[in-house]
């Protein structure tokens, strides 16, 4: 049959000029919504970004990104997700406006976006995640415990396949948003500049004095000085353990050397188990708003 058949759909295939433009939304969204915690839905977005990626396991190749299977009951109720559905939320009108994007796509952007527009590095990033069923969701406890120590997070990450170096810099993430009592149990904010991506993370961490916050809630840590900042005790692991503080001592003093390295490892997470059609040089990098 020639001409056009009223039973041929086009599929559409979206371009990198797609994809921007659902940057550009959620980049528009970020600025629309400032009427939240610091002024800002960007940190709980990288949140997002993040605890849909960390459940992956490289011995059976489950978790990750991919499935976005944290839509589903299980998953989206396992303690450590706690909050994170005000990020989900969030991004539904984004999704509502580009149905064509999936879910795994859309929160792995929306996490990119987040780092670019809080003045962090470019997160290269490239689509190819789809959407899976409730039967997907990784069970509970593969992500990690701010409770613990350095050998919980080391268990953590390698089991992502992660390198020590590599952990350092991701959890330099901290220098954005805060922790929420009804979310975590844990409170208040790593730095005094919770919307902005820098380095200040690590400088805190080994320019403050650190003490045990006396309160009911969890054990965490707070700083002597202003007594309004907080270190989580896998934070403190960094600086006690000997492997991670020549990273953190790096990465104090070299902002440049943190946002490649950051870039770097964010990147990593963000695909960890994403069955690719495409290749690392079709990443795309974003263009961030003015
Ligand atoms: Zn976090 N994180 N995280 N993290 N995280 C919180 C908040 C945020 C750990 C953890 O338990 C917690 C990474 C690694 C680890 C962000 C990004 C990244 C909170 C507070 C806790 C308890 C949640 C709340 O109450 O709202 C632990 C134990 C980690 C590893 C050892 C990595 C890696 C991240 C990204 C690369 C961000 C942006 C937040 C702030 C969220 C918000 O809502 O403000």
């Amino acid at each position: 049959q020639k001409g056009d058949s009223p039973l041929v759909t086009k599929t559409f295939v979206p371009t990198k000029e797609d994809y921007q433009k659902v940057y550009d939304e959620v980049a528009r969204l970020l600025v629309e919504k400032d009427d939240y915690d610091d002024g800002s839905y960007g940190p709980v977005l990288v949140r997002l970004a993040w605890h849909s990626s960390g459940t992956y396991d490289k011995e059976t190749g489950t978790g990750g990104s991919n499935g976005a299977t944290m839509r589903f009951a299980p998953e989206a109720e396992h303690g450590a997700n706690a909050g994170l559905k005000v990020a989900r939320d969030f991004l539904e009108p984004v999704k509502a406006k580009f149905p064509w994007i999936s879910y795994g796509d859309l929160w792995t952007l929306a996490g990119a976006c987040a780092i670019q527009e809080a003045g962090g590095p470019a997160i290269p990033w490239r689509p190819g995640r789809q959407d899976q069923d409730v039967s997907a969701c990784t069970p509970d406890g593969r992500l990690p415990d701010a409770a613990k120590d350095q050998r919980h997070v080391r268990d953590i990450f390698y089991r992502m396949g992660f390198s020590d170096q590599e952990i350092v810099a991701l959890l330099g993430a901290h220098a954005l948003g805060r922790a929420h009592p009804d979310r975590s149990g844990f409170d208040g904010p790593w730095d005094f500049s919770p919307t902005v991506f820098t380095n200040e993370f690590f400088k805190l961490l080994l320019g403050e004095k650190w003490v045990h916050r006396k309160w009911s809630g969890p054990d965490q840590f707070t700083d002597n000085s202003s007594k309004s900042l907080m270190m989580l005790p896998t934070d403190m692991s960094l600086i006690k353990d000997k492997e991670f503080k020549k990273y953190v001592e790096l990465y104090a003093k070299d902002n440049d050397t943190f946002f490649k390295d950051f870039s770097d490892a964010f990147v990593k997470l963000l695909e960890l188990g994403v069955p690719f059609t495409n290749k690392p040089e079709d990443r795309f990098v974003f263009k961030t708003s003015e």
